[in-house]
């Protein structure tokens, strides 16, 4: 299926990361996230940080958008649990008798965009227009409440229908989705999309992980497949090594990476992977670049621990790629000795390494590709998208000047169950969607 004339172009909308951000301990599985439970948090810096890397794309020339922060505590969650009275008491009684529960309905992590949803642009879909799959984030009990909001955010971000349609998430026995993080498109350029799909455990259960639970289900990757509308010929689906996930691998993107032709992989990534190289090959009439990287070149406990795949591979306007990395990359000898290397092999286009300080959210797990959904847009599709939500510098520095009015600098466990923060949250969200021109977004404004 070839789309002609019509072509995409990749944007990445990125969350911007909520002001509860904290330490929680909630994802096991996740190595930094359980390593780094209880630390004192800082939302503010946090916020920038992601807010600087949304700045540095769109300076380097992509398409930058970014997506409202959901409203926490989520109070819902706590009533839907059997706490009542006024929000004051509802805090207090939870942080007395349910921390767990208060800490689940505080987290800030729909910050990881990629886990919002899954998207297939209209050049590769059978009624060619855009789709996206919200995300059900069903194994995490503190990400299963993301779905409705995040479903309420796109809609609004996106919301000319006969252009994107947002599909609510899946629901069913054994359909856990976790989004974009666990899948890939690939593609020659103008060409419709390759959709390479990689789940945790699949129709044999015996494959799975043994340590650590498997967060994709392959029955859950082919329904959102059929919704997104991608022609049987144009989906691939892959299975993750179950060594890599109980190495910490709790997506996909934690080890492979693609952009256009290219994948950047871990040679643990897949199971079966000659046989997956070669279906991806094929599916891309013979032009897939793969970039496999050892174990001896870099161990799982390297990939993990730096995050190398987590980086964003982005092709810049005049046709190169980058490699959009977290610090921990050079501070990791082994993978920043493998950069330099990369970068300097003439069997890929990988052409250059840009580094970026994302420490609060690589503590809980999030590095540069988790915080971002890539939603690859045709021109028609980008006139649609709601003008606020694509970076422009005057906007970029009002919502700089807006965390900095209302961000916490600091969160500890102990904060959590402080109402006074709970207002403060609920008057920043208020501002923001004057910032943002989307009134009525937060259910607290209806
Ligand atoms: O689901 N961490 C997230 C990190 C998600 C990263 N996303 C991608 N790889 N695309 C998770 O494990 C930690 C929250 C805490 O422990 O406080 C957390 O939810």
């Amino acid at each position: 299926m070839s789309s002609g004339t019509h072509s995409v172009q990749e944007a990445n909308f990125d969350s911007i990361v909520g002001p509860t951000h904290n330490y929680a301990g909630l994802s096991p599985g996740n190595v930094a996230s359980s390593s780094n439970q209880g630390e004192v948090s800082r939302p503010r810096e946090a916020a920038l940080q992601g807010l600087a890397k949304m700045r540095s794309l769109a300076e380097m020339g992509l398409v930058q958008g970014w997506l409202p922060p959901h409203e926490r505590p989520d109070l819902e969650l706590l009533r839907a649990e059997g706490f009542s009275g006024d929000d004051s008491t509802l805090l207090a009684t939870a942080a007395e008798e349910a921390p767990h529960l208060l800490a689940r309905a505080s987290s800030s992590s729909f910050m990881w965009a990629a886990n919002a949803a899954t998207v297939a642009p209209g050049t590769d879909t059978e009624d060619h227009r855009l789709h996206m799959v919200v995300a059900n984030l069903q194994t995490m009990p503190h990400r299963r409440i993301e779905a409705p909001s995040t479903q309420g955010i796109l809609r609004r971000v996106f919301p000319d229908e006969s252009r994107v349609q947002v599909h609510a998430a899946i629901r069913g026995d054994g359909l856990t989705d976790e989004g974009a993080a666990n899948h890939t498109r690939l593609a020659n350029r103008d060409d419709a999309g390759i959709h390479f799909f990689v789940y945790g455990i699949g129709d044999d259960p015996t494959t799975g992980p043994k340590k650590f639970v498997a967060r994709q289900t392959l029955a859950a990757s082919r329904a959102v497949a059929d919704l997104l509308r991608v022609p049987e010929s144009h989906r691939v689906f892959a299975q993750q090594n179950p060594v890599a996930i109980d190495a910490g691998v709790f997506h996909n993107d934690v080890i492979a990476v693609g952009n256009q032709n290219v994948l950047l992989f871990h040679e643990h990534a897949f199971l079966n992977q000659d046989s997956v190289l070669g279906r991806l090959d094929r599916a891309l009439d013979g032009s897939l670049i793969p970039v496999r990287i050892t174990a001896a070149d870099v161990s799982l406990e390297e990939a993990v621990g730096s995050y190398l795949f987590n980086s964003q591979l982005v092709t810049l306007p005049d046709g190169t790629m980058a490699l959009i990395c977290p610090s921990e990359c050079r501070e990791t000898p082994a993978v920043s000795d493998l950069l330099d290397r990369l970068v300097a092999r003439e069997d890929n286009p990988i052409d250059q390494v840009r580094v970026f300080d994302l420490r609060q959210s690589m503590r809980n797990g999030g590095g540069p590709a988790c915080l971002r959904l890539r939603v690859p847009l045709d021109e028609k599709d980008l006139q649609s998208v709601h003008p606020p939500c694509l970076y422009s510098r005057d906007r970029y520095d009002r919502l700089v000047a807006w965390v900095e009015a209302w961000y916490p600098e600091e969160i500890r466990d102990s904060d959590l169950a402080d109402p006074t923060r709970l207002v403060s949250v609920r008057d920043a969200l208020d501002a923001l969607t004057k910032i943002l021109e989307l009134p009525g977004l937060y259910a607290f404004q209806r």
